[in-house]
């Protein structure tokens, strides 16, 4: 028995803590779903991992519920609605993951344009020993560089490519204060004026496809489309259509529309460098990640202020 309930695939680091606060640990939405209804009335904070949706039904067998952590800035597997309407509180881990965010999304910038796995594998087989050349690919430095959904992550991803000399285009809900950088109001419009488009969109129902057929063709046959965000921002047919037929240049995909399960039809497609969602995934960061949500969970329990609120 115990107040505090973790819900996920939780690291030995992240266990030690949980178990340190006399958390009760289950792998997923279901086994607490299966756990005796005397248990689930005992919980008072859930401390939640998973991409799976933790709606109104899930809050319900939680009679007792008074704060959900996320462990993740992105927390669009929590139904906020339902969360307010049944009086819980939700928090999320923003800012300890912005760095390791912000350096994959531009490795994959860099492995897609130099062509870095058909170097590796050009160095491993042999073929460069065997006396072959490796084509020349395309400079990163000095393009232009679009980064839809200008938030912290998308901030220091922007600050990055502009340490690269770039050329800083950007798209938001509002203009920012970024001298020197250009605002598109219209996501179609940014895609056209850029080499590379990089999406930091938050995810959810408002973002759904954000970045649409239109956008993607805007972006056109030379274009890189990177996304560390949600595979829910992207049309992800209108995106496989596209690079199959070369209206888009490549892409370098962290997340996918029904991830772990990626569209077999990526597999096949050269110009395109795909990630597991790790974008938060280093030692440092998850640890920062899990003590985040663990300390949330303690100011909720001890009457404190919540650190990272979301609602
Ligand atoms: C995941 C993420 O939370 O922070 C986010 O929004 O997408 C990631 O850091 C991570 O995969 C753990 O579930």
């Amino acid at each position: 028995m115990s107040e505090i309930l973790a819900i996920g695939s939780y690291t030995e680091t992240d266990m030690e803590g949980l178990r340190e606060m006399g958390a009760r640990v289950v792998e997923s939405l279901d086994a607490m779903r299966g756990l005796p209804e005397a248990e689930r009335a005992e919980v008072r904070a859930v401390a939640y991992k998973g991409h799976h949706d933790f709606g109104a039904d899930e809050m319900a067998l939680l009679p007792g519920l008074g704060v959900i952590a996320n462990y993740g800035v992105g927390y669009d597997a929590i139904r906020i609605d339902a969360a307010d309407a049944a009086g819980v509180r939700v928090t999320n881990t923003p800012d300890v993951l912005n760095d390791d965010v912000a350096d994959l999304a531009v490795a994959m910038l860099l492995m897609q344009q130099r062509r870095m796995l058909a170097g590796d594998a050009h160095v491993r087989s042999g073929a460069w020993a065997g006396g072959e050349s490796f084509p020349l690919n395309r400079k990163v430095s000095g393009r232009r560089a679009g980064i839809m959904g200008l938030g912290r992550i998308g901030r220091d991803i922007a600050d990055r490519l502009a340490a690269f000399k770039m050329e800083m285009h950007y798209h938001a809900r509002s203009e920012k204060e970024t001298p020197g950088w250009t605002y598109h109001a219209d996501p179609v419009s940014l895609a056209r004026e850029v080499d590379y488009l990089v999406v930091a969109l938050v995810g959810g129902p408002e973002t759904e496809n954000y970045v649409s057929k239109e956008v993607i063709e805007a972006l056109g046959p030379e274009g890189v489309l990177i996304n560390i965000s949600r595979g829910s921002t992207v049309d992800e047919a209108a995106l496989l259509d596209a690079l199959e037929a070369g209206r888009l240049g490549g892409a370098g995909l962290d997340v996918f529309r029904d991830e772990p399960r990626v569209d077999p039809r990526f597999h096949a497609l050269e110009r395109v460098v795909l990630q597991p969602h790790q974008g938060s995934g280093t030692h440092e960061t998850r640890a920062a990640m899990g003590r985040l949500q663990r300390d949330n969970i303690s100011a909720f329990l001890d009457g404190r202020d919540l650190l990272t609120p979301v609602n």
